[in-house]
């Protein structure tokens, strides 16, 4: 397969100013008829045109009204191309393509029946003939045509402008895109499904409708949904100053989707996962998740609609930005501070983890053999981190202005990083040449800190040092600009003054010290007595911070701290060091006792009076087996999985009393509520209950069962069964069963259901994961249900997948090579769990290796899985 590479980008020979499609939907084939006015921009004298068109039966095409002759142009499995054309003429091209049988799920296939469309990346070639890349943007007229009564609702992007029957009981529906669009964000939808609808208005006083479609048996579970896109519709307008720009925004849910769904402009098509709920069926997380994803879509609309990315390497333009907006709303719903926890959590649990791997890469890349595997966490996230960093360095108003400026200057083009930071340099008159660094340079950097505090001259000294690890074709990386958010708290935990050499005032609270040097000091001055430094508050860079703090110290900033996120992160560095000291004696050997003073710090916690619940149940979860391992220099994921279950155990042992005493002073008065507070206190509730099934005492046991017997939503029965399917008791298999019965007719639901037993303990998982492929519910072409099963068992399980015998890896390794033929986009994402192999012992190392040499010698793995393989193997 072909690497592509940024280097080579040109600007297109040809534009396409308008598109119109003709869709036929048929219950066999599809017909597409598509009419392109292209002018040509090129130079150059009269470049071919070469349209992309994967997978398409070309049935005729004309140029200018005049039929083409066979020696005019020349198809190959992935492009036309046209010998000669003039500088502006009208193309029309018919295709036959086969939605029934697609289940690559991109381009336009089928899911319960209904039509859809996935386009971004390079779907929409798979449709057809196209110059398929972000920076051909044009203007869509879409009409459907399709059976009426099978097909009673026809949707694609923009405004509908005409509808209307046909005398063989087909109908049909016009749509117009104003906004000219990249192919990728173009939808269609066709299908039986009910509609809900509501208003937004927005602050200018337009009135725009909001449809939400779903299969009809899900009615019940929209609310939501809309309530959250309306809450996303209001806060951008007060925070960005954005408004919605048609009169229309529909969103509907599919149950087959490859991601979680798609910014398609004025028709979102989302994973069902991401809006279907009831408190009856989906936990607080689904919940939070829903809101997040449907906000993140939304905020598209500018970040990535309007102004959108000049090519795929660009991708962190629209994504980066837009996590990081939906991380803003999302904190601006409940706690910042437990937002911000959890965002970091996952951060470094897993794109951490994908910097220290085979598959590192900058944010921006630099080339790609399938674009698919580019949307990472690396993309998404520590591109929403660089983008939180330059709002560390502007400040909110800086930050709004550069925003401002961003989006007037380049709405409607396609752009690329770059323009970005130019545009918040250019409204703030900055410098931000050393800060792209970010996104060029792959891997995490690492930030090593001495301090030491004078007392006769009252200064306190910060020494830091930054290096960053090589990456795959990165071997030496040049000193990065990095906000590091300080504070410097006195022996009541207050926040010191701070004012550094050569500055007349002292600034109080949180200050950024800007990095730009390898090596460099800061120097407090007045500082009265010698502080506990809170460095890097908030985690305002992506970095791993080294500072040798004693014990006492963070037990104090635990205590003490008022950046709320360094409070919990002092908790968890005392955990891992006490985690990894016990790894260490399970390897030698050695018995295993648990310092007493982190049990009695847990004790306190759990008996403070804070009033943020779910704050409290993070710092009392230890640290993920995933992030644990990012500690070791060969992962051990049996001693790190026993040793972290010792603590828990030791935990409930030691302090059951007060366990059963929380669990019970948090039982539940009145009726469901699904607020901030009420979640908390669910949260809080179950971290309790938890610890004590770490127990495996009877009374317990069934006292877990009565929650999950009893609950009266979906978070507390999936809480108590999460703990039963680990035991060995009989009441695991009631739980289950029960479940199962109860919701069998409910497929998000059941997802949970496999998720639940592909994460249990239990030594026989795996085998009870194999039975479980054969399940009726289990279906290899529904993404859902191959991640809550497969990639649940291999990726959040590391202590079954990472089995000495290497059966886990032989399990995984025959699905990746069963499902590759079928969908290799979440082929490739299965194969993925293989990436950190490396870092594992001989053994495992040589077991892994085989599962990769077998896939990589299959003939005809797609080029998404063998991408991952060859770069794992390289
Ligand atoms: N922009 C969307 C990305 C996406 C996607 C990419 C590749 C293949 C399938 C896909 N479905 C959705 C989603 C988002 O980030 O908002
Ligand atoms: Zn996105």
């Amino acid at each position: 397969p072909q690497t592509i590479d940024l280097k080579d980008y040109k600007i297109p020979d040809y534009y396409i100013e308008t598109v119109d499609l003709h869709f036929e939907l048929g219950e066999k084939q599809t017909t597409v008829r598509s009419r392109l006015a292209i002018s040509r921009y090129s130079e150059a004298k009269a470049p071919p045109l070469v349209l992309n068109g994967e997978a398409l039966e070309l049935l005729s095409i004309q140029l200018d009204g005049q039929v083409l002759d066979k020696k005019d142009y020349q198809q190959n499995p992935e492009s036309l191309t046209l010998f000669q054309v003039p500088e502006r003429f009208t193309l029309e091209i018919e295709t036959r393509i086969y939605p029934q049988d697609n289940t690559t799920l991109s381009g336009l296939y089928t899911s319960g029946g209904n039509f859809c469309t996935q386009c971004e990346a390079e779907g929409f070639r798979r449709i057809t003939y196209f110059l398929d890349r972000p920076d051909v943007m044009a203007r869509y007229t879409t009409t459907i045509v399709a059976d009426k009564k099978k097909y009673p609702v026809l949707l694609s992007n923009g405004n509908l402008v005409a509808q209307g029957e046909e005398d063989n009981g087909h109908h049909f529906a016009k749509w117009q895109d104003p906004f000219p669009k990249p192919s990728y964000l173009f939808a269609l939808v066709a299908g039986d499904l009910a509609r809900i609808e509501d208003e937004f208005v927005t602050r200018s006083g337009r009135k725009v409708a909001l449809h939400m479609y779903v299969q009809s048996h899900n009615r019940d579970k929209r609310e939501h949904a809309m309530a959250s896109l309306k809450r996303a519709m209001a806060w951008d307008e007060q925070v960005y100053g954005r408004e919605y720009d048609l009169d229309i925004y529909m969103i509907v849910a599919v149950d087959d989707f490859n991601m979680g769904a798609m910014e398609n402009k004025g028709l979102n098509i989302f994973n069902s996962k991401y809006v279907l709920a009831k408190p009856e069926t989906a936990t607080d997380t689904d919940y939070e998740n829903i809101e997040g994803v449907i906000a993140h879509e939304y905020f598209h609309n500018w970040s990535g609609n309007r102004v959108t990315c000049r090519d795929w390497f660009q991708l962190s333009l629209k994504e980066g930005f837009t996590v990081f907006r939906d991380q803003q709303f999302s904190a601006d719903q409940g706690s910042p501070a437990v937002k911000r926890i959890q965002d970091v959590n996952h951060l470094r649990t897993y794109q951490f983890r994908e910097d220290a791997g085979p598959m590192a890469h900058p944010v921006r890349p630099e080339s790609y053999v399938e674009v698919n595997n580019f949307y990472t966490m690396t993309v998404y996230e520590k591109g929403a981190e660089i983008v939180r960093m330059l709002y560390h360095l502007l400040g909110p108003e800086g930050f709004r202005q550069g925003t401002d400026l961003y989006f007037d200057r380049h709405d409607g083009q396609a752009v690329t990083t770059d323009d970005f930071v130019k545009a918040l340099e250019d409204a703030n008159a900055l410098d931000l040449s050393q800060f792209r660094r970010w996104y060029s340079q792959a891997g995490t950097p690492e930030l090593r800190i001495s301090r030491a505090y004078d007392a006769e001259k009252s200064t306190y000294t910060l020494k830091i040092k930054q290096t960053c690890p090589p990456t795959p074709g990165q071997p030496h990386k040049a000193p990065l600009h990095i906000p590091l958010a300080i504070g410097l708290l006195d022996s009541q935990g207050e926040d010191l003054p701070l004012r550094l050499a050569g500055e007349t005032t002292a600034v109080t609270g949180t200050r950024v010290l800007e990095l730009r040097q390898e090596e460099e000091a800061f120097v407090f001055h007045d500082i009265p007595c010698e502080p506990a430094p809170s460095l890097l508050r908030s985690f305002s860079a992506p970095v791993k911070l080294y500072l040798d703090l004693r014990d006492e110290e963070r037990y104090f900033l635990l205590a003490h701290d008022k950046d709320r996120f360094n409070r919990w992160e002092a908790g968890q560095q005392l955990a891992v060091k006490i985690i990894l000291g016990l790894v260490k004696d399970y390897q030698q050997g050695k018995p295993l006792v648990l310092d007493s003073a982190f049990i009695e710090t847990v004790g306190r916690i759990l008996e403070s009076d804070e009033p943020d619940q779910a704050f409290v149940a993070h710092i009392l979860a230890l640290p993920s087996e995933h992030y644990l391992a990012e500690f070791m220099a060969v992962i051990d994921p049996d001693a790190i999985h026993e040793t972290r279950c010792f603590i828990r155990r030791s935990l409930a042992k030691a302090l059951q009393e007060l366990f059963a005493a929380t669990y019970q002073a948090l039982t539940k008065t009145g009726a469901y509520r699904r607020d901030p507070k009420e979640m908390g206190r669910r949260k809080l509730r179950n971290t309790c209950l938890g610890y004590l099934m770490e127990l495996d005492e009877p009374d317990i046991r069934s006292q877990c069962l009565q929650q999950f017997n009893h609950a009266d939503n979906m978070t507390d029965v999936i809480a108590a069964l999460s703990r039963l399917v680990d035991i060995e008791g009989p009441e695991r298999k009631i739980a289950l069963q029960t479940f199962y019965d109860k919701w069998q007719e409910d497929s998000l639901v059941i997802d949970k259901w496999f998720t639940l037993q592909a994460l249990s303990r239990r030594q026989d998982t795996l085998a009870r994961v194999q039975e479980l492929t054969h399940h009726p519910a289990f279906k290899l072409t529904n993404p859902n249900k191959v991640r809550a099963l497969i990639g649940a068992f291999s990726q959040g399980n590391p202590a079954r997948f990472h089995d000495p015998s290497g059966k886990g890896y032989g399990f995984l390794g025959d699905y990746v090579l069963k499902l590759d033929p079928l969908n290799p986009q979440v082929a490739a994402r299965l194969v993925s769990a293989f990436n950190p192999w490396q870092r594992y012992d001989q053994n495992r190392q040589e077991l892994m290796k085989a599962q990769l040499e077998r896939i990589a010698k299959t003939p005809q793995i797609s080029k998404d899985v063998y991408e991952i393989v060859s770069k794992n193997l390289a």
